[in-house]
């Protein structure tokens, strides 16, 4: 504090004080707007208000002015003895609060909001869908990108991958792309980064309960972790994956992720202690330090698709997990089943390689191994036409060879073929972002001619618009129908009543339960798949107009259906099977099939309780995926439509390069080019 501000005493009182204080704050924002609107250029609003009618000169005076009324205030203050107050939010939080008033705004664009001013046609409301996405899509990346606060820098994430492929071209990407501004590629080569930073090598074991999939992954990974010779929550695959703790992570759906302790899996996985999954658990991820997953291997055991009710591979393939190489286990002392054959078809279309284990090997001797082995190489080829490798192995410590072969001869050529794969994929995205990057310099040098007049390209913008407001369109009616679940139960019973009492002309003792279990499986299977054809619909549509727009816009890189969405991990439906063994009634002679229908529809009703815990996990599970799914195509559809905005907005507005600096980007552009070449090469 100054001698000065020592001696002055305010004449003021603290409210008057803080009265002054706050005006010469509002004052001094008040003057912000005065230079704004001397200096609209440096304001960068795209909405001009004012007509110039500032001279040059005037406007210097008129700044000098400002700078002496500021000046002024700091001396009011002081001479009061009014401490100027210091910052207390950061930048950061600052923007985060506005860019959160912006999205509000843009939420105000919605066809629902808009009818409160009028009538909204249906065109209308796809292009207010679209225009809403458009500007989220933009707003939400700036978001995140100011929330993720002492996240590396793209360039930083790039360094660390230093030693791998393509980190050099990468590399000049990135420093084009930043030094130019060209924000509208940072999304892809986040998803790039993502995909490159992802070491991991995905084990997927299949197989009926109790053919030893537990067993055999606690084997591989040397400590008894997974729970074995339990019933097991079908509906929830557990990832197993190196950490220098062992811990679990249990995603709960509608309560996010929590930390658990390892010994605790059972009260999640176990069906006697997750009944139905009450607890509704979509994911598990066990960590633990194994030597044998250190190099990014992670195990999945998968209990869920040895019960799905479904006809074909097709079906079965939207419920597969993601994974790299599939294991299928099948107890060496029995055959393959159509389900087992069904699995193989399903990964063998989706392009995982497949390998048969025969488990507890130990039970047989070395020629009866030989010949179940022999049997099942030979069942498959007959049915599928494929060869596919079938491997003895064993949990028991005296067969420890068995295992090993398989882990040498196998699972290490599989490892390597992986890692070339995704070689291959990752160069093959660096070399399209590569190709985008110029492209659009390329435009800036003004040394593309492009055909078409500007209404042309306004009605491709048009487009590109309604497309980007499909999903928002669709969304509705496919969360619709998840929620109808819950309400399922009293219809699946009155079917499986049915079922039951034309099961009764037939045997005079079934089993209900069984009856249950299975109409409850083929009804949400159905669903499930009704709202997969859907999206798929939606998704096929969205792509479709793609295709169009990038083929106007003359880009080469087409989306396939696949990247925009590859629709998998589908929830599988969960009902414990309980044994409900009921004869049929003695009088029968007497009852028609509405009376037996009557009958059963009783007895069935002691089921309907866990019937209905089981419905509402599942619509809480399939709603999260639903989300999910929606989430994800939104995400790869605007990283890819962002391109072909931010490329529309460049022909459309034809800025030209000033020619001091087309020297820069002719050389820019050659860098690219450069590279190309030796990529090719
Ligand atoms: N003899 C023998 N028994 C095994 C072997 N692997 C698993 N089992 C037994 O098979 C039963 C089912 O195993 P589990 O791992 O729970 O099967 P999952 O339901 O497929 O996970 C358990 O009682 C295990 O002890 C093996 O290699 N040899
Ligand atoms: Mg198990």
């Amino acid at each position: 504090m100054s001698a000065e501000q020592n001696h002055a005493t305010s004449s003021l009182n603290d409210s008057q004080q803080r009265n002054l204080r706050i005006s010469c704050e509002h004052m001094d924002r008040l003057l912000k707007d005065v230079e704004d609107t001397l200096n609209p250029a440096r304001s960068k609003s795209v909405f001009q208000k004012y007509i110039q009618d500032i001279t040059p000169i005037q406007r210097k005076t008129i700044e000098d002015y400002l700078a002496r009324i500021r000046a002024q205030l700091l001396r009011v203050l002081a001479g009061e003895s009014i401490e100027v107050e210091k910052p207390r939010i950061t930048a950061s939080h600052a923007i985060h609060t506005v860019l959160t008033f912006v999205e509000i705004a843009i939420e105000e664009l919605s066809p629902g909001r808009m009818r409160g001013y009028g009538e909204v046609t249906e065109r209308g409301a796809a292009d207010l869908n679209g225009v809403m996405q458009e500007l989220q899509s933009i707003v939400q990346q700036l978001h995140s990108y100011v929330l993720q606060r002492g996240a590396p820098e793209l360039s930083e994430r790039i360094k660390r991958l230093s030693g791998e492929e393509q980190v050099d071209s990468l590399r000049k990407i990135e420093e084009i792309v930043t030094r130019r501004g060209l924000v509208e590629f940072r999304s892809t080569m986040l998803m790039l980064l993502d995909r490159m930073e992802d070491t991991d090598f995905e084990i997927a074991i299949f197989g009926r309960v109790s053919s030893g999939k537990s067993s055999l992954l606690n084997r591989v990974i040397g400590a008894d972790i997974l729970p074995v010779g339990v019933t097991p929550i079908t509906a929830v695959p557990t990832r197993v994956s190196y950490g220098r703790e062992p811990g679990v992570r249990v995603w709960l759906e509608g309560a996010g992720m929590q930390n658990v302790d390892i010994s605790r899996i059972s009260e999640f996985v176990d069906e006697r202690l997750n009944c139905g999954n009450q607890k509704r658990v979509a994911r598990l991820a066990v960590r633990f330090p194994s030597d044998r997953l250190r190099e990014g291997i992670v195990l999945v055991d998968t209990p869920g698709l040895g019960s799905l009710a479904t006809s074909g591979a097709e079906e079965t393939m939207a419920y597969l997990p993601r994974c790299d190489v599939a294991v299928l286990l099948i107890d060496a002392a029995s055959t393959l089943t159509p389900d087992d054959l069904k699995i193989i078809q399903a990964l063998s279309n989706a392009s995982i390689p497949v390998t048969i284990l025969l488990s507890k090997a130990d039970l047989l001797d070395d020629a009866e191994r030989q010949q179940v082995q022999s049997y099942v190489r030979d069942h498959v080829f007959a049915e599928l036409g494929r060869e596919v490798p079938v491997h003895p192995v064993s949990i028991v410590p005296g067969h420890k060879d068995l295992l090993h072969a398989w882990v040498q001869e196998d699972l290490s050529t599989l490892y390597a073929q992986h890692r070339q794969l995704r070689r291959d994929s990752v160069s093959r995205k660096v070399a399209t972002l590569k190709e985008g990057v110029r492209a659009t310099l390329e435009l800036q040098l003004n040394a593309v001619e492009t055909e078409g007049d500007h209404a042309a390209w306004q009605e491709v913008e048009t487009r590109l618009r309604r497309a980007s407001g499909v999903l928002q369109e669709k969304a509705p009616e496919l969360r619709r129908m998840t929620e109808e679940i819950a309400g399922l139960g009293p219809s699946i019973i009155r079917k499986a009543a049915d079922v039951a009492a034309l099961g009764w002309a037939k045997e005079p003792k079934i089993d209900l339960g069984e009856v249950l279990w299975i109409t409850a499986v083929r009804a949400l299977e159905e669903l499930a798949g009704q709202l997969r054809s859907r999206l798929n619909h939606t998704i096929e549509s969205l792509r479709v107009e793609m295709l169009e727009v990038a083929a106007a816009l003359r880009i080469s890189d087409l989306p396939s259906q696949e990247e925009l969405f590859a629709n998998r991990e589908m929830p599988v439906f969960h009902l414990n099977r309980e044994r409900l063994f009921i004869s049929k009634p003695m009088v029968a002679g007497l009852f028609g099939h509405g009376a037996l229908r009557q009958h059963a529809g009783k007895k069935l009703r002691v089921l309907l309780p866990a019937l209905e815990v089981a419905l509402n996990s599942y619509a809480a599970l399939l709603r999260g995926w639903c989300e999910l799914s929606l989430n994800t195509i939104e995400l790869r559809f605007n990283s890819r439509a962002d391109h072909y905005r931010a490329r529309l907005e460049r022909m459309l507005n034809r800025r030209m390069t000033p020619e001091s600096e087309m020297g820069s980007l002719r050389a820019d552009i050659e860098s690219l080019s450069a590279e190309m070449i030796i990529t090719r090469a």
